[in-house]
């Protein structure tokens, strides 16, 4: 059954946490920014963005307990990472493929964020592989804390393992098998559709036959709800009684963020040719970023002053971060051939 957040534990965020979040929204929307720009400049090779989808990802981000749960995310997940720990620097130096960059040395695509010391699992390409191993992780969590099991890290703490894709990839078989077994041994685990209405160029009406992704909850016996993708303080409402039931031992939740990708599927992709200019405009009047902003004007928490301070902030953080990607060395090409599998015991 789906149903609608009634509790509103934002409503117990402090000034400071809600400034913290707007801050990441805007980080994160003005390094996807500067990331379409350096694709058209020919700087980098390929980009895929998180635009509009910065509500769902940081409202999510904060109902977590952030680097000790486990997050497995997807390719849109810019925001979401930012809001984890992950730093502009790190994003620039995946997009240019630099020495040292932080997920794999500089091998993986872009947006394939992973970070050991932040509890983030780098992705597959294939959409929807993160499911079924997201749903492991949180397999892990729970048979270690009920066989008292060390965990590495500390078995005191309550955990939960949260991961993200697209209302198309739900399509994918691994996506059901995820759901099954989440729902079958009641696992802490959280999985966030993000709901654009488009998979690239294929609407959500050619992908399913029924109105809303988590429709289909009731089939895995887990809890379904559907949230205003682009309302950052519903979707933390949302997140934080999942956390709580995952903590609580209740099991997984399917939430389902509705949204919008303004910009093209990828820096390979012309959307011109499957929806329409005014389609797209209408989304500016739903713009999850301004409507924080405009939000946090009318409770007084933000000036005009503080938000283009705030712009400042973000433009030199973006600035600083493509100009050390650019000045680092590439890495050595017999790099590439290098931990791909443990070494021989000798
Ligand atoms: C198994 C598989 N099939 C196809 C692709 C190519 N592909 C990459 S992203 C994507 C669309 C996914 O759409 P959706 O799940 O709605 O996520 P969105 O990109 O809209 O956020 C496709 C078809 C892929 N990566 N993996
Ligand atoms: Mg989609």
């Amino acid at each position: 059954m789906t149903t609608n957040a009634v509790a509103r534990a934002s409503s117990r965020l402090s000034e400071d946490t809600l400034l913290e979040m707007f801050w990441v929204m805007l980080l994160s929307r003005r390094l996807d920014e500067r990331s379409w720009a350096l694709h058209r400049q020919g700087k980098i090779h390929f980009h895929i963005s998180g635009m509009g989808h910065e509500a769902a990802q940081v409202g999510t981000a904060f109902a977590l307990n952030r680097g000790v749960d486990y997050v497995h995310p997807y390719y849109r997940d810019l925001a979401l990472v930012l809001a984890i720990g992950v730093t502009p620097t790190d994003f620039m130096m995946s997009l240019y493929g630099k020495q040292g960059e932080y997920s794999s040395g500089g091998r993986q695509m872009p947006s394939h964020f992973g970070s050991k010391h932040l509890n983030i699992i780098s992705g597959s390409s294939p959409v929807a592989t993160q499911v079924p191993q997201a749903a492991g992780i949180a397999f892990a969590i729970k048979y270690r804390q009920t066989c008292g099991l060390v965990d590495p890290q500390d078995t005191t703490q309550p955990r939960v393992a949260l991961t993200c894709l697209g209302e198309g990839s739900t399509s994918q078989g691994e996506w059901h098998e995820g759901m099954n077994w989440a729902g079958v041994h009641k696992l802490p685990f959280i999985c966030l559709v993000q709901n654009n209405n488009y998979a690239i160029s294929v609407p959500l009406g050619s992908q399913m036959a029924v109105a809303n992704v988590a429709d289909r909850a009731a089939a895995y016996g887990v809890t379904g709800v559907i949230v205003d993708g682009n309302d950052i303080l519903a979707v933390y409402d949302v997140l934080a009684d999942a956390v709580e039931r995952a903590y609580n031992g209740d099991g997984a939740t399917l939430v389902e963020a509705k949204t919008y990708r303004p910009v093209p599927h990828s820096s390979d992709d012309d959307d011109r040719s499957y929806r329409t200019r005014e389609e797209v405009d209408a989304w500016k009047k739903k713009d999850p970023v301004l409507r924080f902003r405009r939000h946090l004007e009318e409770i007084g928490v933000l000036t005009p002053d503080m938000a283009n301070d705030y712009e400042v902030r973000a433009r030199a953080e973006v600035d600083k971060a493509q100009a050390t990607a650019e000045a680092a060395p590439y890495p050595a090409p017999e790099d590439a051939l290098g931990a791909l599998y443990a070494p021989a015991e000798a």
